[in-house]
């Protein structure tokens, strides 16, 4: 997505949304009390191999959250960026870390889901993703190859490759502005993006508190995603 005047009248921007837009609609974040992580230990769930060690337990962490998602629907922030996509003149990108839906259910069209999505399975035989709303279990199926026992959730664990980087890097590369919303700044490389943009570019952090790289950004604004990013599209679309 490089910023062609010609078509659009507005510069570009790019989004990158944490776990933190999805807590009020009542999933939890990783970092925060109460988080993932402090009932999960990391190395027991997010590597492959947590994954090659105990798939079951992997599978059962996954499966709970992806049968959750069926109980939660978005908020005011995701559909505040629907309309910002909507309405906004220029070229939009939104880079998402959630492996929820709720960007997708929301209307968001322009979306990089880039540590994957809850809702797909990966076959290990033959690579296949494809969606994938229920449990994953032992015995399930892949639906192009057939094979059992091959599945793995879509999902890019530590130690492996966020997905679409080279298109997010030229999104990056030729906006003027770049808004984090809700993410710790501790994951690697999104919480390097801020660093990515041009320098005249203007960078804005919408967060409860101050992240991880908040001193990287222009601008931060604290306070709930639910009020601070329909307040920001407002002023954006004035
Ligand atoms: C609110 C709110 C409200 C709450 N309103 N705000 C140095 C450099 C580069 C890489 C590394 C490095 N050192 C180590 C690495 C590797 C590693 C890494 O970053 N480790 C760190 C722990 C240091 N990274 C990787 O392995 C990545 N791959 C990789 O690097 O490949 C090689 C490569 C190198 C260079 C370039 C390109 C590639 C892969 C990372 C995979 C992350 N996977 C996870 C789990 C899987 C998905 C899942 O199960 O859901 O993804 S980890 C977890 O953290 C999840 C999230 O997407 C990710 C980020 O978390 P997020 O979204 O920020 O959530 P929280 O909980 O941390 O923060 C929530 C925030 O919201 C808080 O700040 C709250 O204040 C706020 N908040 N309520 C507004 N209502």
């Amino acid at each position: 997505m490089g910023y062609d005047p010609v078509k659009f009248s507005a510069p570009a921007i790019v989004i990158l949304t944490g776990a933190g837009i999805s807590a009020e609609s009542g999933l939890a974040t990783f970092r925060d009390s109460g988080g993932l992580w402090e009932k999960h230990r990391v190395e027991d769930v997010a590597t492959p191999e947590a994954f090659g060690r105990n798939p079951e337990l992997v599978q059962r962490f996954y499966n709970k959250r992806r049968r959750r998602l069926g109980e939660v629907s978005p908020n005011a922030a995701h559909r505040a960026l629907v309309e910002l996509e909507n309405r906004w003149p220029g070229p939009l990108l939104l880079i998402t870390q959630n492996v929820d839906d709720l960007h997708a259910r929301a209307g968001s069209q322009n979306i990089v889901p880039m540590h994957g999505e809850l809702l797909k399975a990966r076959c290990l035989a033959c690579g296949a993703v494809s969606t994938w709303e229920e449990d994953i279990l032992p015995a399930s199926h892949c639906r192009r190859c057939g094979q059992p026992g091959q599945l793995r959730p879509h999902i890019v664990w530590f130690g492996e490759m966020p997905l679409e980087l080279d298109r997010i890097y030229t999104a990056l590369e030729g906006c003027s502005l770049f808004i984090a919303i809700g993410t710790s700044g501790t994951v690697y490389p999104a919480a390097g993006f801020v660093e990515a943009v041009p320098r005249q570019a203007h960078t804005l952090e919408i967060n409860l508190e101050i992240s991880d790289v908040g001193s990287c950004f222009k601008e931060r604004r604290q306070g709930a995603a639910t009020e601070r990013v329909p307040e920001l599209v407002g002023e954006l679309l004035k």
